[in-house]
C-alpha cells in the first residue's frame, strides 16, 4: 500500500476530513465546523507570528472574566474564532475563555454544534514570542437549548438561538447546554503556534497531526494515531508554587529528584503555556501537571475548554488526563469557567503521583 503512494502525495486537513466524512465518522455539519476552526487557526498563526509588527503585542487594558489581564491578541484572538465558528452557520453555542457566558450564535441554521475554546492560551508568552495555542472541544447539538429558544419567540423564528444575555432564562439553559462532561466531546484539538504550527486533532479515532504548510497555506498530515509513551522521564510543573502544595505533593516532586534506578532522575521542563508542554509531553512522554495550593484552592487551569479537550486528545492517545483522583472526563462541569486541578501525560506517570496523592 505504501509503495503504491508516490513520493508527492500529501494529505491536507481537508481531504482528510472529507475522508471521515465519508467513512461516516462525522457528519457534514461537524466537517465545516472543524474546517472553520483550522481557518481561524490559521489567521491566529499569523497574526501571532506578526505581533510585534502589527502592534498587537501587550495588554488590552481589559480585565476578563477571569480577573486576567486581556491581552490585544486575547481580544482578537477571540474574535477571529467566533468570527469563524458563526459563519460557519453550523455551532449553535459557543463557550470561550474571553466571554463571561456561552453565546447562542444567531446564524446557527444547521447542526448547532456546541464548541467551548481557549482562544490563545498562554498568551502571557506572546511578548517574548514563546510557543502559545488554541485549544478547542466540541459538544453534539444540545437542541433542548435552542427549542427553549424558539418557544419563547413564540415560534414563530426559526430555530436559531439568540443571544443568551437578551433573555436570561435562555442564558440559564445555554450554561447548562455548554456544561457537559468531557465524556461527551465528540472531537477536540489545539493549534500550537511554535516553531512549526501544529494543528492536533481528534474525532474519537486517534490522534491526528497536522503541520502548516506555509507555502500555500494549508495543514498537512505529519503524524497518524500517535501514541504516548507509557512513561516519560520528563516533567512540567510550576515548582515556584512548591512552598503552596500539600505534603503529599511535596513528596511526589521529591521524588522525581532522586536518581532511581536508573541512576537518572527527572528533567524539569515548563515552558509556562499548556499547549507546548502538552505536546512536547504528548510525543515525549511525561506528565504536566498544574496542582491545586493554598492560593488557587482548585488549580489554576479551566475544565471546560481546556483540561477536558487536553483530557479526551490524551486518552485517544493512550494517556491519562486526572484531577489527582478521577478522570478529567467524568467531571461534571457546574460552571463555564470551573477550574480543576490538572495531571496529565504518560499513563505510569499520571498512576505514580495519584498514589501519592491516595
Ligand atoms: P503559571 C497560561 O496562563 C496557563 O493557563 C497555561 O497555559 C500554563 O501552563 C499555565 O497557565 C502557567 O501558569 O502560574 O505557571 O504561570
Amino acid at each position: 500500500e505504501a509503495s503504491k503512494k508516490s513520493s508527492y502525495e500529501i494529505t491536507t486537513l481537508t481531504t482528510w476530513l472529507l475522508k471521515q466524512e465519508q467513512a461516516g465518522t462525522i457528519d457534514g455539519e461537524m466537517t465545516i465546523v472543524l474546517a472553520s476552526i483550522s481557518t481561524a487557526c490559521k489567521q491566529i498563526a499569523s497574526l501571532v507570528q506578526r505581533a510585534p509588527i502589527s502592534n498587537l503585542t501587550g495588554v488590552q487594558g481589559a480585565v476578563n472574566v477571569q480577573g486576567e489581564d486581556q491581552k490585544k491578541l486575547d481580544v482578537v484572538s477571540n474574535e477571529v474564532f467566533s468570527n469563524c465558528l458563526k459563519s460557519s452557520g453550523r455551532t449553535g453555542v459557543i463557550a470561550s475563555e474571553e466571554e463571561d457566558v456561552p453565546v447562542a450564535v444567531e446564524e446557527s441554521y444547521s447542526g448547532n454544534y456546541i464548541v467551548v475554546f481557549d482562544p490563545l492560551d498562554g498568551s502571557s508568552n506572546i511578548d517574548a514570542a514563546v510557543s502559545t495555542g488554541s485549544i478547542f472541544g466540541i459538544y453534539s447539538p444540545n437542541d433542548e437549548c435552542l427549542a427553549d429558544i424558539a418557544d419563547d419567540q413564540n415560534n414563530e423564528t426559526p430555530l436559531s438561538a439568540r443571544v443568551c444575555l437578551q433573555l436570561d432564562q435562555v442564558e440559564q439553559r445555554c450554561i447548562v447546554s455548554v456544561c457537559q462532561p468531557g465524556s461527551n466531546l465528540l472531537a477536540a484539538g489545539y493549534c500550537m503556534y511554535s516553531s512549526s504550527v501544529i494543528f492536533v486533532l481528534t474525532i474519537g479515532t486517534g490522534v491526528y497531526v497536522f503541520t502548516l504548510d506555509p507555502m500555500y497555506g494549508e495543514f498537512v498530515l505529519t503524524q497518524e494515531k500517535v501514541q504516548i509513551p507509557k512513561a516519560g522521564k520528563i516533567y512540567a510543573f510550576n515548582e515556584g508554587n512548591y512552598a503552596l502544595w500539600d505534603d503529599k505533593l511535596k513528596s511526589y516532586m521529591d521524588s522525581l529528584k532522586e536518581p532511581g534506578p536508573s541512576g537518572k532522575p527527572y528533567s524539569a521542563r515548563y515552558i509556562g503555556s499548556l499547549v507546548g508542554d502538552f505536546h512536547r509531553t504528548l510525543l515525549y512522554g511525561g506528565i504536566y501537571g498544574y496542582p491545586r495550593d493554598q492560593k488557587s484552592k482548585n488549580g489554576k487551569l479551566r475544565l471546560l475548554y481546556e483540561c477536558a479537550p487536553m483530557s479526551f486528545i490524551v486518552e485517544q492517545a493512550g494517556g491519562k488526563g486526572s484531577d489527582g483522583h478521577q478522570r478529567i472526563l467524568d467531571i461534571m462541569p457546574t460552571e463555564i469557567h470551573q477550574r480543576v486541578p490538572l495531571y496529565i501525560g504518560s499513563v505510569e506517570e499520571v498512576e505514580k503521583v495519584e498514589k501519592f496523592l491516595a
